[in-house]
């Protein structure tokens, strides 16, 4: 963790106005937001700048089409952008719209710098020249003839045809910038990654740079060049600037010299469709008109549908609003970040999405929350309990229970290579999955802390009451610290944590990583419901904690395990099939192909709670790898609901669903009996959730 106050500015493409956002835009601007808020969170000063680009020959085209002004569409769709980002939570520093009259003089200072610019060869930066080439409108950018797909000239990326333009433009001298370019970025002065994507730039230069034209004779929505009235200058060069324009460079104000001329680093966050407009164009042009270059760029991976290409075309577009209401605002950020590495192309399904929620979300963090504070208002009275230094401290009893404190002294809170220190390193590595896995790990092992801890057997003996309350803050502790860390890219979540921990719903601050902030004897907030869980559809489980068994269905069922009620009849749990098997006569047996009908695997238990009203049953939720489901079993009476989590398990997997007590069950564990108590059957080594059982 860095303990200097570094001062940067991250940026995400400005976006088109030619339709509403699309969830590429979402991707790249949840990335962005997060990665400022991890910055603030680290004690940085940051500046975050979004907004939409609003000229060219598509916005013309599009206004005639609908009937209405340049500016009256561009505000609209402007204003779905701004609201999008709402909806998702972005805190963004500066919105910009290239239509805006600063941007304007902010690009005409820049283009009169360039007007009077010299290559390092000592020509001029910009000449005027004569331009014939294959132009595609939807790109706003020339082809070369060998890009394009015949017949027609078609542009691979908009699968429309190109247009055969001539005209008298003036040119940018990118070809005198080929060495200073590659020095730049192979010094890594200017750093682009992933290295897949510095290594097509470089290849791109190792090819041979051609100076580009910056303007246009036939659009008129744009901004003029004044020596040349009836031109504009080229959409790519007046959107480019917006990253300089933003923070007051037409007036040299204290934004641009504080972030831009002054900051330790100036982040773009570019989709891979971009790079060689940001990573030559943009670099080239700055360094010519004597202005301070970026130091990095990282180009985002492409989300698909179905292995497919979004596209309106074949109808397999995700839209942004519906996802961000599907779960809410934290879930969508947290699944497009946690997914797939942020580089890479990955694939987007719906069941993924639940699939996540559930199980990382729901399961994994919710329990965790919901555990550490039921036991704390359980234990505690409602509390946060002593304080302990990160120390082993003296007296403790069991070895479990010290392990936990030697975790806390060892990993989680050691300054610069604690929990906070590896999180906060991977977010600011651009490594947002990375983030996101380091601190489930974490999450995993606190909520196995607790089984091994064992606190509800801690609570019944007074003489370790001391060692109870050293691990219950911990855990407490570790519960606020995953809060803090998840911040960025779950803000409602963190704050909400934080409501429940009683320090008040607000977002953490850098003095919020420090251990030990929970102070003894206040008072803990109410437990609130972090992420219900979902079915596959999304919707609210059906059958879950609220709803209602019905009379006939409570009548005739009696607190057994699944087994007992589930059509077709299965065996009982006290008999293993091993053991039924043994001690059926010859007459009984089943061949082979009967016993494979049974699906048996290895499932995880990562939730569990007792059913109100039964001695017996318990809910679980059960992890096969494939899929999170909730199974009841009537094992109540010979495990505390707490002490199944982290456990693995023999669930039979293909049992028809059937209702205990108004309660879904999707498939029955094994377990076998002792005096009648239960006794689960488990492995001798670990395997894998979905293990199949044979
Ligand atoms: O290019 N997967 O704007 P744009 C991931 N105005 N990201 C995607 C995506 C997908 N399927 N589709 C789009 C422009 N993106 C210019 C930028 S900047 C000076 C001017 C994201 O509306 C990705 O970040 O076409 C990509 O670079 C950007 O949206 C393109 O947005």
């Amino acid at each position: 963790m860095s303990t200097t106050k570094r001062v940067s500015v991250i940026t995400t493409p400005i976006y088109y106005v030619n339709d509403l956002p699309h969830v590429g835009h979402a991707y790249t601007t949840i990335a962005a937001d997060t990665l400022a808020r991890a910055r603030r969170l680290g004690g940085q000063d940051v500046f975050f700048l979004t907004g939409t680009d609003e000229h060219g020959q598509n916005i013309e085209r599009i206004a005639r089409e609908r009937g209405i002004s340049e500016q009256e569409h561009c505000d609209a769709i402007s204003a779905a952008f701004r609201s999008l980002w709402d909806r998702y939570d972005i805190r963004y520093d500066r919105f910009i719209r290239t239509t805006e009259d600063v941007h304007r003089r902010g690009v005409l200072k820049l283009w009169a710098r360039l007007r009077g610019a010299k290559t390092p060869d000592g020509r001029d930066a910009v000449y005027l020249g004569k331009y014939s080439g294959w132009y595609c409108p939807r790109c706003e950018g020339f082809k070369d003839e060998e890009e394009l797909r015949q017949p027609d000239n078609v542009c691979p990326d908009h699968e429309r045809p190109c247009e055969w333009t001539e005209e008298e433009n003036f040119f940018f001298r990118l070809s005198a910038y080929e060495g200073w370019l590659r020095e730049t970025i192979e010094s890594d002065r200017l750093r682009i990654r992933p290295d897949s994507r510095r290594n097509e730039i470089l290849g791109v230069i190792k090819q041979g740079l051609k100076d580009f034209s910056v303007s246009r004779a036939r659009v008129k929505w744009g901004i003029a060049v004044p020596e040349q009235p009836d031109h504009v200058l080229y959409v790519w060069v007046d959107a480019l600037s917006n990253y300089v324009t933003a923070l007051g460079f037409a007036d040299d104000g204290e934004a641009y010299r504080h972030y831009w001329a002054g900051g330790d680093e100036r982040l773009h966050l570019i989709g891979k469709d971009i790079i060689r407009f940001h990573c030559l164009y943009w670099p080239a042009i700055l360094h010519a008109a004597g202005v301070p270059v970026p130091t990095r760029e990282f180009a985002q991976g492409f989300i698909t549908r179905d292995g497919r290409k979004l596209s309106k075309t074949t109808g397999n577009v995700i839209d942004p609003v519906a996802l961000v209401q599907r779960l809410g605002p934290d879930a969508a950020r947290y699944f497009v970040l946690r997914e797939a590495p942020y580089g890479a192309d990955w694939d987007f399904t719906d069941s993924a999405f639940v699939g996540r929620y559930n199980a990382d979300l729901a399961n994994d963090l919710g329990n965790l929350v919901s555990r550490a504070l039921t036991m704390a208002a359980k234990y505690c009275d409602g509390k946060v309990p002593p304080r302990w230094e990160p120390s082993v401290p003296e007296g403790v009893g069991p070895a479990r229970a010290v392990d936990f404190t030697e975790m806390f002294a060892t990993s989680v809170c050691v300054p610069n290579d604690g929990l906070a220190a590896k999180v906060l390193g991977r977010y600011e590595d651009i490594d947002f999955s990375g983030a996101l896995t380091e601190l489930w790990g974490w999450i995993g092992q606190f909520n196995q802390a607790i089984v091994q801890a064992q606190p509800w057997s801690l609570a019944k003996d007074p003489a370790r009451r001391g060692e109870l309350e050293a691990f219950l803050y911990r855990l407490l502790e570790g519960v606020r610290l995953v809060a803090v860390l998840v911040s960025p890219v779950m803000p409602r979540a963190a704050s909400r944590i934080f409501g429940m921990l009683g320090v008040g719903e607000r977002e953490p601050t850098p003095g919020d990583l420090a251990w030990g902030r929970l102070e003894p004897g206040r008072p803990l907030g109410s437990i609130l419901p972090l992420f219900p869980r979902v079915d596959r559809d999304g919707e609210p489980k059906s059958g879950s904690e609220d709803a209602p068994a019905t009379k006939t269905a409570t009548k005739k069922q009696k607190e057994t395990p699944v087994s007992e009620t589930t059509p077709p009849p299965a065996p009982k749990p006290e008999a293993a099939p091993a053991a039924a098997a043994t001690a059926a006569t010859a007459g009984d047996r089943i061949d082979i192909a009967e016993f494979a009908k049974v699906e048996l695997r290895a499932a995880k238990i990562t939730a569990a709670e007792k059913i109100a009203g039964s001695k017996k049953l318990v809910r679980l939720q059960v992890d096969l790898g494939s899929d999170v489901r909730q199974v009841v079993a009537g094992i109540a009476d010979a495990y505390e609901a707490e002490a199944l989590v982290g456990k693995t398990v023999i669930v039979v997997a293909n049992l028809k669903p059937a209702k205990l007590m108004g309660v879904e069950s999707n498939g029955m564990v094994l377990a076998g009996s002792i005096d009648g108590k239960a006794v689960l059957c488990s492995f001798d080594a670990e395997v894998a959730p979905g293990t199949k059982v044979k």
